[in-house]
C-alpha cells in the first residue's frame, strides 16, 4: 500500500476500497466476539473502527515483529473497545484472529475485557479512562531523550474526555513541542449514561485548542479524510487533536447512535441478524466449538520486554555524623552524581528525572543541573506525570519521579497501579512522608507509604535510615528492572554509626533489597525500626542499656520483604516491639506480625506507630506525642518485659 507511513498525498480508491472492506470484517470479528463472551463493548469498537483500520494500516507497525523499536506507538486510550482492537491486529496478521473471536474475555485468555500489552500490537494497557494520553506524551518524550523517530497516535473516548488528566498531558505536550503526536477522539457523542452532553456538558474542540493543541475536525467513517487530517497534523509540527465524527454502533441499523450498546453485547439472534446486514460469514457455532477447546495465546506466556539497565551508578557517598544531612538531599546528591557518571556515555541508559513543582524540597535541582535535558518539570500534574513515569521506563530510560508522598503515594494510587499491570518499572522518590513533615499538618504528612504500596503487587518499597542508606538505595534503584518506592521523611537523619562509632551504611557497606540490618546487639527484647526512627530506637536502646535492658536494635529498610535470618532472631529474643513513621494497620508492624505468624513464631509483640491522624506540630513534639521519641519507645520495650 502507498499509504504506509503516510508517505503518500491521498489514499487512492483501491486502498480506500481495501480498507472498507477490511472494517466490514473487523466489525463482523466485533459482534462475534462480544456474543460468544456475552459481554464486552461493541458500541465504540464498531464507531472507532475506521481510525484502527487506517492506523494499523498505515503507520510504520511490524505485524511480524510488534516490539521492533523503530515502530510507531499507537495507545489505545477508550481500552473497552477491545473487540475492536482485537480485530484489526488480528485482521493485520499480529496474531490469528481466530484466537481473538473465540477466547474473547475468557480465563487464562490474553484477549482481556480491556486491551493489555499481553496482545501483540497493544502499547499499553488501558481501560482506566484518561490515562492513555499521558502514556503516549511519555511515549514522546522518552522519543526525544533517545533521539528517536517514531510517531505516537492515541486514539480515545469522547465521554472520556471528561476526566482532567487529559489536560494535564495536553499541557505537557505543548510545553515540551512533542511534534509527531496525534490524538483521534471518537467523538460519538453516547457514553455509558446516554448523551455526552447531558451526562457532562464539555466543548472538545475548544478545550484541546485552549491547551495549545491543533485541531482538525473530520466525519471519522470518512477514511480520506482521516487520512489527510494525520498528514496535516504530521505536517503541522505540533501536537494536533483529531476529533472525528462517529456514530456509536456503526455499520448495523439498529445499534447504530444506541447508547445501549456502548457495553452490551447482542444476543445470538440478533448477532446473526447484524452479520446479515453487514454481509459477513456466520461461523459462530464452528467459533463456539473452538471456545471449548485449548486457548493458544495465553496471558501468562506474556513475557514483558524487559530492556536492561547499562549504566554507572558512580561511587556512594559516605556522610559523617557531623554531616548533618536530611535523607532527600542524600537522593538529590546521588541522582547527580549518577547523571555526572554517565555524562558523555552514549551507550548508557539514560536517566530522566520528573518533578511536579517541587523542585526545592524534593531536591531535583542537582540533577537537573547536570543533566536538564533529561529533567522535565511537569507542574502539579501528578497523575499525568505518573502515568508518563511507567510509560517511559517502558521506552529504554531509567526513570525517577520525585513527589511528597502524599502527592507521589496516595494521590496517584491507580496510576502506579496501571504501571504495575503495563509490567513497568518505574522509580517513586518520595521524600515528605510521615509525621516528619512535622508543621505542615495531617494533609501532607503521608502516613500510608507502605500500606498503599503493599498493594501493589511485585514493587519494592524501600525505607532508608538515613543518608548514607539513601544514597546507597538511589544507586542500587538506578540499576533495578523493578518498580520501586523510595520514601523517606522531610527533617535531617542522624547517620546512623555502629557501637564502633562508625557509620553503618558508609564505606563499603552494599545495599541488598530484603536484607536487614542489626545496629545494636541485646538479647532481651528487639526493637524493630524503619526509616528515621532508627536513631530514635538506637536512643532507646542507650536508655535501656542504663537499666541493664539489652534490647537488640533492627533495621528494616524493606517493610515488605522480611530478613528471615534476622527476623527469627529477633523473635527469639521474646519480645519484638517496631517502630515506625507509619500508620500501624499497614505498615511494618503488620508485616513483622505476618511473618511471625506464618512461621508460628511465639513472642510478646506490639506496634508503635501513628494511631491517629496528628495536628501540627514538630516532628520531635509529635514523635514524643505518639511514643515514637528515644522514651517513649524504651518506655513500651520494659513493658514488655515481664
Ligand atoms: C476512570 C474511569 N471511570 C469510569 C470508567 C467506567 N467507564 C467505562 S467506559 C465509560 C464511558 C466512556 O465513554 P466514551 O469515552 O464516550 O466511550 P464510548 O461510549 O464511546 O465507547 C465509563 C464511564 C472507567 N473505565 N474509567
Amino acid at each position: 500500500m502507498s499509504c504506509v507511513n503516510f508517505e503518500s498525498a491521498k489514499l487512492s480508491a483501491e486502498e480506500i476500497a481495501a480498507m472498507q472492506e477490511f472494517a466490514r470484517e473487523a466489525r463482523g470479528d466485533v459482534l462475534k466476539m462480544t456474543t460468544l463472551a456475552t459481554c464486552g463493548h461493541p458500541g465504540g469498537s464498531m464507531s472507532s473502527m475506521e481510525m484502527y483500520t487506517l492506523l494499523w494500516h498505515c503507520a510504520k507497525v511490524d505485524p511480524g515483529n510488534p516490539g521492533w523499536e523503530e515502530r510507531d506507538r499507537i495507545v489505545v486510550s477508550h481500552g473497552h473497545t477491545s473487540p475492536g482492537v482485537y480485530a484489526v491486529l488480528g485482521r493485520r496478521g499480529f496474531f490469528p484472529i481466530e484466537e481473538a473471536l473465540a477466547h474473547f474475555r475468557q480465563i487464562g485468555s490474553c484477549f482481556a475485557g480491556h486491551v493489555e500489552r499481553c496482545v501483540p500490537g497493544v502499547e499499553w494497557d488501558t481501560g482506566n479512562l484518561g490515562q492513555g494520553l499521558s502514556a503516549a506524551v511519555g511515549f514522546a518524550l522518552a522519543r526525544e531523550v533517545r533521539g528517536m523517530k517514531y510517531r505516537v497516535f492515541c486514539v480515545m473516548g469522547d465521554g472520556e474526555q471528561q476526566k482532567g488528566q487529559i489536560s494535564e498531558a495536553r499541557r505537557v505536550a505543548v510545553k515540551y513541542r512533542l511534534r509527531d503526536l496525534i490524538a483521534l477522539v471518537d467523538l460519538n457523542g453516547l457514553q455509558i449514561n446516554g448523551d455526552t452532553r447531558e451526562v457532562m456538558p464539555q466543548n472538545v474542540q475548544k478545550n484541546w485548542a485552549s491547551d495549545g493543541w491543533h485541531t482538525i475536525v473530520v466525519d471519522g467513517h470518512d477514511l480520506q479524510a482521516l487520512y489527510k487530517a494525520v498528514r496535516k497534523g504530521l505536517a503541522k509540527g505540533e501536537p494536533t487533536v483529531i476529533i472525528a465524527k462517529t456514530v456509536m454502533g456503526k455499520g448495523v441499523s439498529f445499534m447504530e447512535n444506541e447508547a445501549h450498546y456502548h457495553g452490551a453485547a447482542l444476543t445470538e439472534e440478533q448477532c446473526r441478524a447484524a452479520l446479515k446486514e453487514l454481509g459477513v460469514e456466520d461461523n459462530l457455532e464452528q467459533l463456539k466449538v473452538r471456545r471449548g477447546q485449548r486457548q493458544t495465546m495465553l496471558m501468562e506466556a506474556y513475557q514483558p520486554q524487559v530492556q536492561p539497565v547499562r549504566l554507572s551508578v558512580g561511587v556512594p557517598r559516605t556522610y559523617g555524623a557531623s554531616d548533618g544531612l536530611d535523607n532527600r538531599s542524600a537522593w538529590g546528591n546521588a541522582i547527580a552524581d549518577i547523571a555526572k557518571a554517565n555524562e558523555g556515555d552514549a551507550t548508557a541508559t539514560p536517566v530522566v528525572v520528573l518533578d511536579c513543582d517541587l523542585k526545592p524540597s524534593v531536591k531535583t535541582g542537582g540533577f537537573e543541573k547536570v543533566a536538564p535535558g533529561r529533567f522535565f518539570q511537569c507542574g502539579i500534574q501528578e497523575h499525568n506525570t505518573a502515568t508518563m513515569a511507567g510509560a517511559m521506563s517502558a521506552s529504554g530510560l531509567q526513570v525517577f519521579f520525585a513527589d511528597f508522598g502524599v502527592f507521589g503515594v496516595d494521590e496517584t494510587y491507580n496510576q502506579h497501579r496501571l504501571s504495575v499491570l503495563n509490567h513497568v518499572a518505574p522509580k517513586i522518590v518520595c521524600t515528605h512522608c510521615g509525621l516528619d513533615v512535622g508543621e505542615d499538618g495531617k494533609t501532607h504528612q503521608c502516613v500510608d507509604y507502605v500500606g498503599v504500596f503493599r498493594n501493589l503487587l511485585g514493587v519494592e518499597v524501600i525505607v532508608p535510615a538515613d543518608p548514607n542508606q539513601t544514597d546507597r538505595a538511589v544507586r542500587y534503584a538506578a540499576q533495578s528492572r523493578k518498580m520501586t518506592l523510595i520514601a523517606m521523611g522531610r527533617s535531617k537523619a542522624p547517620v546512623i554509626c555502629g557501637e564502633d562509632g562508625k557509620p553503618v551504611f558508609g564505606g563499603e557497606y552494599e545495599f541488598r533489597y530484603g536484607v536487614a540490618d542489626v545496629i545494636r546487639a541485646g538479647d532481651d527484647a528487639a526493637i524493630v525500626v524503619m526509616g528515621t526512627l532508627c536513631a530514635n530506637a538506637v536512643g532507646a536502646h542507650e536508655e535501656l542499656r542504663k537499666k541493664g535492658i539489652r534490647a537488640r536494635v533492627v533495621h528494616v529498610a524493606t517493610p515488605l520483604a522480611l530478613d528471615e535470618e534476622v527476623m527469627r532472631g529477633a523473635a527469639g529474643t521474646g519480645v519484638i516491639v517496631t517502630v515506625e513513621d507509619h500508620v500501624v494497620t499497614s505498615g511494618l508492624g503488620v508485616s513483622v506480625a505476618e511473618f511471625l505468624a506464618q512461621r508460628g513464631l511465639v513472642c510478646r509483640f506490639k506496634k508503635l506507630g501513628v494511631t491517629r491522624y496528628a495536628s501540627s506540630g514538630t516532628p520531635k513534639a509529635l514523635f514524643a506525642e505518639y511514643g515514637l521519641d528515644a522514651a517513649g519507645i524504651a518506655r513500651a520495650v520494659e513493658e514488655m518485659i515481664v
